[in-house]
């Protein structure tokens, strides 16, 4: 049996790949979504939802990473973390003994009680991961299991610190990151930066970083990042668990992140603030 914590764009992706392999997961989470809607269809999403989770085998964590700590005490079973950036499974496996990590590229949207699936992408997720890999892929998920998730992670790190403070700064959709001389400039320094701080981590990267965040952002190009989403609504953003762990990882190696640090600040500015157009 399934949990998942958090019913946002992730939590409701995994819920419907698990309704199409047979299951009822258990939700704990502030809102309800209702529906999904991929491809031009509309799913009702057939979940339980309870106030405390009961014994199961996996929990699926799909909170933003600053709410992670706030979930540790409902993780059942073996906890699989469905976030962005570095920090949230390291402070699960810290607190709660074990945990697994996991990668989501598919682009989803949640705008009230609706999820909408724009991209296709992959779930990447450890080879141990056992049942639960079946179980997505019989729900129709496409999803990639890996000895080691790691690198995998650091790399999606990478291209978000790239990628998600430059369109929440711009207010622009991913394409502004190929599009325009400046912001490409300014993002491909930060993917650099990132690429540096984890090849002196020891981390084997699955892909080259500035690369790999041109081919996303090209290839997400009318995607609002999940960060400008953040700043549009006036709420807090993942920065800190993005540009925030690249500095601070380069900071104990020694490797200078400067853009990094400066794209963490500005945006670290914005959260919060609504900028108003007219004085
Ligand atoms: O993961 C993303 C995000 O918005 O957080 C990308 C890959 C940049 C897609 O929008």
């Amino acid at each position: 049996m399934y949990a998942i914590i958090g019913l946002g764009a992730v939590g409701s992706l995994l819920a419907l790949f698990l309704n199409r392999a047979g299951h009822r997961p258990y939700v704990l989470a502030r809102s309800r979504v209702r529906r999904v809607v991929w491809g031009g269809e509309t799913y009702t999403l057939d979940v339980a939802y309870v106030d405390e989770v009961p014994d199961v085998e996996y929990t699926l964590v799909a909170v933003k990473a600053y709410d992670t700590e706030g979930v540790l005490p409902h993780i059942r079973g073996v906890p699989v973390i469905f976030q962005n950036g570095i920090g949230g499974l390291e402070l699960v496996v810290e607190r709660y003994g074990k945990g697994l990590g996991a990668v989501v590229t598919y682009g989803a949207y949640r705008s009230s009680d609706v999820v909408e699936v724009r991209g296709a992408g992959e779930i990447i997720l450890p080879e141990d991961a056992g049942r639960l890999v079946d179980d997505l892929r019989n729900g129709g998920a496409n999803v990639r299991a890996v000895p080691d998730v790691g690198p995998y992670r650091w790399l999606k790190t990478i291209v978000n610190a790239a990628i998600n403070p430059v369109t929440a700064l711009l207010r622009a959709p991913n394409g502004v990151v190929v599009e325009d001389p400046w912001a490409r400039a300014v993002a491909e320094a930060a993917a650099r930066e990132g690429g540096e701080v984890a090849s002196r981590s020891g981390v084997r990267l699955p892909g080259d970083p500035v690369e790999e965040t041109f081919r996303v952002a090209a290839a997400t190009r009318w995607n609002l990042s999940s960060m400008y989403q953040d700043v549009a609504r006036g709420g807090r953003t993942e920065v800190d668990y993005i540009n925030g762990a690249i500095v601070r990882r380069g900071r104990e190696l020694g490797v200078p992140t400067p853009v990094n640090e400066t794209l963490w600040r500005l945006v670290k500015a914005l959260e919060g603030r609504r900028t108003a157009l007219l004085p």
